[in-house]
């Protein structure tokens, strides 16, 4: 029995650690908010260079894959965010965090 808790605890913990690693992500980025368009579904970002995908730094505005992932971002604010490649729109935002 308590061998049988043993695995499941370790079961579910690798389950929680292969989520965190977005594993369908192309790249990750860090930048800094400068505009959220709800109705466009995207952000204006200042963005480092990400070289997974040979992006040099710039400013753009970048889709996200879901609307939801715009509530709760401000103007100004500095993010670490995912990349997930879009066949309609090219690479799309498929999540977004506060950088720590
Ligand atoms: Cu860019």
């Amino acid at each position: 029995m308590k061998k049988a808790l043993t695995t499941l605890i370790a079961a579910i913990t690798m389950l929680a650690a292969i989520s965190n690693l977005h594993a369908a992500d192309a790249a990750s980025g860090r930048g800094t908010i400068n505009k959220v368009d709800n109705a466009a579904g995207s952000v204006n970002i200042s963005h480092e260079a990400i070289p997974a995908i040979k992006w040099p730094a710039m400013t753009m505005d970048i889709k996200v894959a879901d609307r939801k992932i715009l509530s709760g971002l401000k103007t100004g604010q500095a993010v670490t965010f995912g990349l997930a490649k879009d066949p309609q729109a090219g690479y799309v935002i498929s999540h977004i965090e506060p950088a720590k």
